[in-house]
């Protein structure tokens, strides 16, 4: 397998100028004849009197006939490489006609033209365009393109594709077809096709500017009724769009079609989303809270990619960044609109501070936009995401709203229907604001997570308070030092009465500093007595924070900050040293200012209840993972319980009253109140369960029982499970009872594998192994293998038992699925490439894991460049 690298980025030889595609759709084949009008690259230079040979793209495809300029061409005229078509070329511009076969119904790596539950579906980004006919498979060349699609029609009656319908009529032998048409210039990653029998809701939106639009999601019929949250949330996000960014929708159409089979969340494709059904279908009965929120981020953050992605779309894919960092944060802002601004925040950090740290802190970290990859299906990672979207949130914070905001108009102005880069979109940022961003590139260029460390000093006599932020950054693979960061930190002071403090002569009792050197000093004058600092405000950047609190200090700052954040993170800074002293001394009790300090919280009738609920979650498994200098899994699961069972029982009046009061029935609402509710109420629970009573559990069984919602019993079910005190047929009965109920849907069917697989007490590895072989398991469903086996990776306690059985297993579903659906089987190995962190008998087994898999021949890109670059 080859690198591909950054810096040898060349523009093409050629442009497609139109495309047009006809798909006859077959049972066993697919015939798709293109016709591209092609045009040579004017601004290159090239030998003179000589025109390149045209270089296409193209994967598993059987070329039926090749015609340029309406000739034949002769064996001689063109050459079949790996992976290329070389098409000699005689004129300047010319038509290329390509006719190739393709077989949906084989293609099991779900990308390309494929089938799924009997439907024709497609996923091109980022290259899977090439698995349906030779093209110039890269996002900067742009072309409007003409689908038509024909097939049965008793067995395919909707046939959709990109843009608005244009034609349809009738074939022989009961065929039919329906002609789109983009008007849009779009790379080849955002066409789609779909043809199936399937059902639609319809509604309407009126743009800005009075265009009429019409909006319709698609699915098979007997989900039909679940479409509702996914439209009520695509117009919400329609009008947020205008408001916020001023940018408004472009066709008469817009589609979203749920299908079972697909290897991520969801896809953009020009006026033709394709969603993960998991991220669209939802019912009171079958969704819990959480679902309901991720549907309405993810079809709002497909919605906005069409501005953000599809309007302007990225240069190459070094720039994935560009489009995805930046609409993570867009839907960020709109869910923080939408529901509670402080937990989005606080939810977005915390996956951020797990798993995109240990990204960054592991063997395939690297920027934001990264300078080589083997195969780009890789890089579709938190860091790209993630921290992308804390990048561009950083811009935001520096420039304020309002510049930030004549930044994205610049942008979008500027680059509208072109193919654009990281670079254009920060110089757009700083051409509309006047503010110098020359440091502040180096997020971009460089990876790892920066370490702050902050000390600070009082001098009782002057009232000067100096605090110090020093800066460095670990090496990460290819970098081994780094320049400093231009990091905005947000702060406060607190007083001993935990007031505000003025920062500065104008009063301000909160500042952002700009830190750009590896080591500043701030003073802060007149402090009449020594303040203590809340650093970080709002989670301002993508940093670890290091300063000596004392226990007394987060304790203060849980009850007097006024950042939701900071007085969260206070919380989780407890929790954490509360359980690392367990790690290390597993026999020593419970840190008993942490059982009071929960215990404040819990009593505090005036806090918001969301940040309540959060902030009453212990630190996961995972984040003391992360934190842990030496990963010792089975002593993070003991110390972690032991915590909760010890706030559990110290608390558990005060619990079961807080329950009670929040345990009311009423009709099944998925807004920001109710969900606080919902949700504090079930921490509640998770709590009571881990008391050592039947009455306890007894309590959960009920709220199983009783339930009117998904959110309530799912929760019930895995307290159940959970559970301090053991009833093994109660777990059973329920488990049976949930099969029973949801075992025609199949998202519901995803969870209930995952609930056993990464459940420390069910979840053995040959639990894992049985339930491959249950009938509602399909082992070509990405959703059913993320469920089971990641389900199974995120299991501290039987993953890493001892003897690596976990890893064994894991090492053979990697190379199973590896011919399969590499995609998949790169995604879920993840875990072992945590080697390094474990202690050395585990640390061996893993990397023995990994050894065995490299080993294999013929791995996919997908698999080669993640088992190499970890050993
Ligand atoms: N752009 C797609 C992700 C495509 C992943 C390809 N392996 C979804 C999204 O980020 O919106
Ligand atoms: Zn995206």
């Amino acid at each position: 397998p080859r690198t591909i690298y950054l810096k040898d980025y060349q523009a093409p030889d050629y442009w497609i100028d139109t495309t047009h595609l006809t798909f006859d759709l077959h049972e066993d084949y697919a015939l798709v004849t293109s016709v591209l009008q092609m045009r040579l690259n004017g601004e290159k230079e090239f030998e003179s009197g000589t025109l390149p040979a045209l270089t296409l793209h193209g994967e598993e495809l059987d070329l039926v006939s090749l015609h340029r300029d309406g000739e034949e061409l002769e064996g001689d005229q063109y050459q079949l490489a790996k992976g290329t078509l070389i098409v000699s070329v005689k004129q300047p511009t010319f038509e290329l006609q390509v006719v190739t076969r393709i077989r949906p119904q084989e293609n099991t790596s779900l990308e390309g033209l494929y089938k799924s539950n009997g439907m024709f579906c497609t996923q091109c980004e980022a290259e899977g365009f090439r698995k349906i006919t030779y093209y110039l498979d890269r996002p900067d060349v742009m072309s409007v393109f003409t689908t038509k699609v024909i097939a049965s029609q008793a067995r395919y009656p909707v046939l959709l594709a990109n843009g608005n319908a244009i034609d349809k009529g009738e074939l022989e032998n009961d065929r039919h077809y329906v002609t789109w048409e983009d008007p849009f210039k779009k790379p080849s990653y955002l066409f789609a096709l779909v043809a199936g029998d399937l059902e639609c809701i319809e509604d309407r939106f009126t743009t800005m500017s009075g265009r009429d639009v019409t909006l319709k999601i698609f699915t098979e019929s007997h989900n039909i009724h679940k479409c509702d949250h996914a439209m009520v949330s695509l117009k919400k996000s329609m009008r947020w769009d205008e408001e916020v960014y001023g940018r408004e929708y472009d066709l008469d159409i817009f589609m979203i079609v749920a299908v079972d089979h697909f290897n991520m969340g969801a896809m953009e494709n020009k006026g033709l989303n394709i969603f993960n059904s998991s991220c669209v279908l939802a019912s009171p009965e079958t969704a819990t809270d959480a679902t309901y929120q991720r549907i309405e981020a993810i079809v709002a953050h497909e919605y906005f990619h069409n501005w953000s992605g599809n309007r302007v779309t990225c240069r190459d894919w070094f720039q994935l960044s560009l489009k995805e960092g930046f609409t993570v944060f867009r839907d960020a802002e709109f869910s923080a609109d939408m529901n509670s601004r402080g937990v989005k925040r606080i939810q977005d950090a915390s996956l951020l501070r797990t798993a995109q740290f240990a990204e960054d802190a592991g063997p395939m970290a690297h920027p934001i936009r990264p300078e080589s990859f083997i195969e780009i299906s890789n890089f579709y990672t938190l860091t790209v995401y993630e921290k992308g979207c804390e990048v561009v949130r950083m811009i935001h914070t520096i420039l304020g709203a309002g510049q930030f905001r004549k930044g994205t108009d610049l942008y979008f102005d500027r680059h509208d229907g072109e193919a654009a880069t990281c670079e254009d979109f920060v110089k757009a940022m700083e051409d509309a604001s006047g503010v110098d961003l020359t440091q502040f590139r180096h997020w971009y260029s460089q990876a790892g997570t920066p370490v702050m460390t902050v000390t600070d000093k009082y001098d009782a006599e002057s009232g000067d308070y100096h605090l110090t932020i020093a800066q460095s950054c670990p090496a990460t693979p290819g970098q081994e030092q780094k320049k400093p960061f231009h990091i905005p930190v947000g702060i406060a002071l607190l007083d001993e009465q935990g007031q505000l403090l003025p920062l500065n002569a104008a009063g301000d009792k909160e500042q952002v500093l700009s830190i750009k050197q590896s080591e500043e000093t701030f003073v802060v004058k007149g402090c009449k007595s020594k303040p203590l600092p809340s650093l970080l405000r709002n989670f301002s950047a993508p940093v670890r924070v290091r300063y000596d609190y004392s226990k007394d200090d987060l304790v203060f700052l849980m009850k007097h900050d006024t950042d939701s954040f900071n007085r969260w993170d206070a919380c989780q800074r407890l929790g954490v040293a509360a359980i690392e002293q367990l790690v290390e001394q597993p026999q020593q009790a419970v840190d008993p200012q942490l059982v009071d300090a929960f215990g404040a919280v819990i009593a505090d009738a005036a806090m918001d209840k969301a940040v309540k609920a959060e902030m009453l979650c212990l630190p996961s498994e995972a984040s003391l993972a992360e934190q842990a200098d030496v990963i010792q899994p089975l002593a993070i699961v003991a110390a972690r319980k032991k915590v909760k069972q010890a706030i559990a029982v110290a608390h558990k009046d005060a619990l079961q009253a807080l329950y009670n009061e929040l345990n009311h029935e009423r009709v099944y609402k998925p807004e920001a109140a109710d969900i606080a509710e919902r949700t504090l109420k079930n921490v509640c629970l998770g709590y009571l369960s881990a008391v050592n009573e039947a009455e306890c559990v007894q309590l959960a069984a009920k709220q199983y029982d009783d339930a009117s919602n998904m959110t309530d019993r799912r929760a019930a079910l895995g307290c159940v499970i959970d559970a301090h005190y053991r009833d093994e047929a109660l777990v059973e009965r329920l488990l049976t009872d949930f099969y029973d109920r949801y075992k025609g849907n199949s998202n519901v069917m995803d969870d209930w594998f995952a609930v056993q697989s990464s459940s420390a007490e069910l979840g053995t590895v040959e639990k894992v192994k049985a339930l491959m072989q249950h009938d509602s398991f399909d082992s070509t469903s990405p959703n059913k293998l993320r469920s089971l086996i990641g389900g199974f990776t995120r299991n501290m306690t039987h993953f890493h038992t001892a003897g690596g059985t976990g890893y064994e297993f894991l090492a053979d579903r990697v190379i199973e699925l590896d011919k399969q659906n590499p995609q998949v089987a790169s995604r879920i190995m993840t875990p072992l490439t945590r080697w390094k962190k474990f202690e050395p008998v585990t640390s061996g087994l893993m990397k023995n894991a990994l050894e065995r898999i490299k080993a294999v021949h013929n791995l996919s890109t997908d698999v080669y460049e993640v088992v190499n670059k970890s050993l």
